[in-house]
């Protein structure tokens, strides 16, 4: 790679990370990849301007979305945030056999004319359809670096095999596995799950040896207390932040669990003196 991409990669990574090297990134692409039986609790929130505007205000690093979402709400992600354009993604309404795929629903070309400040794409280790994966990945991450755009691999581990022989995909084995896998095969930034304990995430960091680990947010926590430990949790490990769909969007107000989070993944306040803080508690 000659000095243009590389430095081209380094700036727009710089765009989602504040000089601690950490970042909080919204995640909406849960209309295309759950469906949208996931905004029924606010379901205003469908509206992509509705709940983009009300992350903005809270002071969100990023925002992580499918290409068409970005032409009906992009506007309204502020210039100086980091926008991630994830390129893959299946639909619930696939058969039980294929939900273990996510296909190629856009291209770099369309990501970059929309603004992207990097390009993002899942890869489910371990799936039965991994070559596929891997295959797409290498696709989408050699075009990207060509340009000079920062690659983030959601690295997901899981499948029957895994199911079969450590009894769940969050084991910290695994995930460790998918992290390094996702580091070898050229990611930028790594986003998955949390493994349960410091401990244990620590490793999937060190794992990644050296490329940021975001937590991937996961279901809605009813006590938003639960979900600022695990946040915390991941920053003591030395991971890099978390991308947060659900927690987020799932609430008719996030502002205050937003910046509660910012503070602990910026400031390093614990979760309940951050809660305090935000009117949580
Ligand atoms: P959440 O914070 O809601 O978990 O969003 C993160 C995310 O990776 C989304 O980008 C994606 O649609 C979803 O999780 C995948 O969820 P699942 O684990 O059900 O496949």
């Amino acid at each position: 790679m000659d000095a243009y991409q590389s430095v081209g990669i380094r700036r727009r990574l710089k765009r989602f990370f504040r000089r601690d090297g950490r970042a909080l990134i919204f995640a909406m692409d849960h209309g295309f990849e759950h469906g949208p039986t996931d905004f029924e609790e606010h379901w205003e929130h469908i509206n992509p301007r509705i709940i983009i505007r009300k992350v903005m205000r809270a002071g969100i690093d990023g925002v992580m979305m499918l290409p068409g979402i970005v032409r009906m709400a992009g506007d309204e992600v502020r210039p100086d945030r980091g926008l991630m354009i994830k390129l893959t993604s299946k639909t619930n309404l696939r058969p039980k056999s294929e939900q273990l795929l996510q296909s190629q629903l856009g291209f770099v070309e369309d990501a970059v004319k929309l603004g992207a400040d990097a390009i993002a794409a899942t890869v489910y280790w371990g799936s039965p359809q991994e070559d596929a994966m891997m295959r797409q990945f290498a696709e989408i991450a050699s075009y990207a670096h060509d340009l000079g755009f920062p690659v983030v691999q959601f690295a997901y581990p899981r499948g029957p095999y895994i199911n079969e022989k450590y009894g769940k995909k969050e084991d910290y084995r695994v995930v460790m596995y998918g992290a390094r896998a996702a580091a070898e095969s050229g990611a930028d930034m790594i986003k998955t799950y949390w493994t349960g304990s410091v401990e244990t995430f620590s490793k999937v960091v060190e794992a990644a040896a050296g490329v940021p680990v975001l937590l991937s947010g996961g279901a809605k926590a009813e006590n938003p207390v639960d979900f600022l430990r695990v946040v915390y949790g991941v920053v003591e490990a030395g991971g890099a932040g978390a991308v947060v769909g659900r927690n987020i969007f799932q609430r008719e107000n996030p502002e205050p669990l937003i910046k509660a989070l910012l503070r602990v993944i910026h400031r390093g306040e614990e979760p309940e003196e951050a809660a305090k803080a935000e009117g949580l508690l």
